[in-house]
């Protein structure tokens, strides 16, 4: 398949799909001609960035929602120009404010308003389920109501990270047979997979510095989005097929799932062999640039392990990967293993782990995780944010409920969890009187947490730590029993 791109209006070469280099470099907001309105069904991590930033370039933006009971609140607030995510998130806010103030964006929960857009871009939620299949039931409503507004000229965008093949074997087909219309542009509509790459913490900074691919269906849907999105993005636009910009999406996140496991690995063999998987990691990651390529990437970069990996993400993309490649690979390869599946598995244990090295110190001193009370620092996901998305903290603490123990759980930016723990947010109450301190997630506020708070407010002196937040050598000085993940205990007892 080859791609006609115009670059500045003259037809400029044919493009082949594959490694693909910027068309054109750094935002151009004078692409954005106020005429052209965008939609953005989802207000989440991915949407609301994307909508404000699209508004703020001088796009008409509007944002739709359902008025359901878990987010039907955000329209409300969006359109007040307050902004739903919490957490530290970087300019979103003082972006929000402007565009909503400038009447550039606004939200509603009528998906009608799609028949006056050229632009519909979709950021819902696309989980899998506890047998790692995809639930596509919002893509595929949405695909149903929107299909029945599409003219000729619309171009419609899935954002959201789907198993490779969908786009063209799910999405098309609904598209197509509501519309009544092809998926091909000039005479049809336009559809292209144009993948997120947000991030909590970061998610403006993602967007606008982080290349974008397009995968477009035909060529003119690819260089319309790619034109697109050169309005808001600084790190380059590069035009593909929707089916290697949705492998190049989930293999993107089962490498770092990978990696992360890799590191969890071996921080379990550290702690048999009684030495400190940051020890090594440190002088693993240490290894210099090979002087022939000072620039390239480093040699090794072994990530973090820890207590579990969360996220929207992770814990998904490599199931939607294996999907795409169980449903829609025309061949299959012999070999019977998968490193993809055995490191998201191996992550999805890690919080187990967490279970193991805290019974293991109250076997020190006498004590069962039965009837013990426990403190459990942190809910969300991932350190300094509010997002909770499949936290490896809810499998420990529903262990911790199996296992007959008590628990408080303390979180910096969580009131309330969807999957009703409670949450205690006065950490000295969450402390008092517990038997173990136990660390899911490395919020900064714990960073403050001093021994002597500890030795003043806990029962039993107990520390696992799931994210390296403590110094193992200075706590089990103070006469803590001490584990943590890739901590070879023995190398702290003199
Ligand atoms: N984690 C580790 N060790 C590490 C890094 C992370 O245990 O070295 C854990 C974190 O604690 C967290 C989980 O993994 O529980 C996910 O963390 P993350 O930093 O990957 O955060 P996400 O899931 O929000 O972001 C990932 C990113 N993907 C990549 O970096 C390849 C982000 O760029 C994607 O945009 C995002 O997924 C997404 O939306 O797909």
């Amino acid at each position: 398949m080859k791609y006609k791109v115009k670059v500045n209006g003259d037809v400029a070469k044919w493009l082949r799909p594959g490694p693909a280099k910027p068309l054109f470099d750094g935002p151009n907001p004078s692409v954005a001609s106020n005429k052209q309105k965008i939609a953005v069904i989802g207000m989440g991590y991915v949407g609301i960035p994307a909508a404000v930033l699209f508004a703020e370039a001088g796009y008409s933006v509007i944002g739709i929602q359902r008025r359901s009971k878990r987010s039907g609140w955000k329209i409300d607030w969006l359109n007040e120009g307050r902004c739903p995510i919490g957490g530290e998130e970087p300019e979103l806010p003082g972006l929000l404010e402007k565009v909503v103030k400038k009447h550039k964006f606004q939200v509603t929960e009528n998906i009608s308003v799609v028949k006056d857009v050229d632009f519909i871009l979709i950021d819902v939620q696309t989980p899998t389920n506890e047998k790692h299949i995809p639930r596509y039931e919002s893509l595929k409503e949405v695909c149903h109501q929107i299909g029945k507004y599409l003219t000729p000229g619309k171009i419609v965008i899935i954002e959201s990270t789907v198993a490779p093949g969908t786009t063209e074997h799910l999405v098309k087909p609904i598209l197509e047979e509501e519309s009544g219309l092809k998926a091909r542009l000039p005479e049809g509509f336009g559809l292209c997979f144009s993948y997120e790459r947000v991030m909590v913490g970061r998610l403006i900074h993602n967007i606008r510095e982080y290349p974008k691919i397009v995968g477009g269906l035909d060529d003119e849907s690819t260089s319309r989005a790619m034109e697109l999105y050169r309005a808001i993005v600084k790190g380059g636009v590069h035009g593909t097929d929707p089916m290697t910009a949705e492998v190049s999406k989930t293999v993107e996140n089962a490498y770092r799932d990978v990696q992360i496991a890799f590191a969890n690995e071996v921080a379990l063999l550290c702690e048999a062999l009684g030495t400190d998987v940051y020890d090594v990691r440190k002088f693993v990651n240490g290894l210099p640039n090979d002087p022939s390529s000072p620039g390239a990437n480093p040699i090794r970069n072994m990530h973090l392990p820890g207590a579990g990996v969360g996220g929207h993400c992770l814990p998904k993309d490599t199931w939607l990967l294996m999907y795409g490649y169980d449903k829609y690979a025309s061949i299959k390869s012999r070999y019977p293993g998968s490193v993809l599946t055995n490191a998201r598995n191996l992550n999805d244990w890690m919080p187990m782990h967490m279970i193991d090295l805290l019974e293991s110190a109250l076997k020190e001193t006498k004590k069962e995780i039965k009837n013990s009370k426990i403190c459990v620092l942190g809910y969300s996901f991932i350190e300094n944010s509010d997002d909770a998305r499949n936290t490896p903290a809810v499998p420990f603490l529903k262990e911790l409920d199996k296992r007959g123990a008590k628990y408080k759980v303390h979180d910096s930016y969580i009131k309330n969890t969807e999957e009703g723990y409670r949450i205690q947010p006065d950490l000295d109450k969450a402390l008092k009187g517990c038997d173990a301190l136990v660390v899911m997630t490395k919020h900064d506020a714990y960073k403050a947490v001093t021994i002597e708070k500890l030795q003043n407010l806990l029962r039993t002196k107990i520390i696992i730590d799931g994210r390296n937040l403590f110094n193992p050598t200075e706590v089990i000085a103070a006469g803590f029993v001490f584990r943590g993940v890739g901590k070879g205990v023995n190398t702290y007892h003199d």
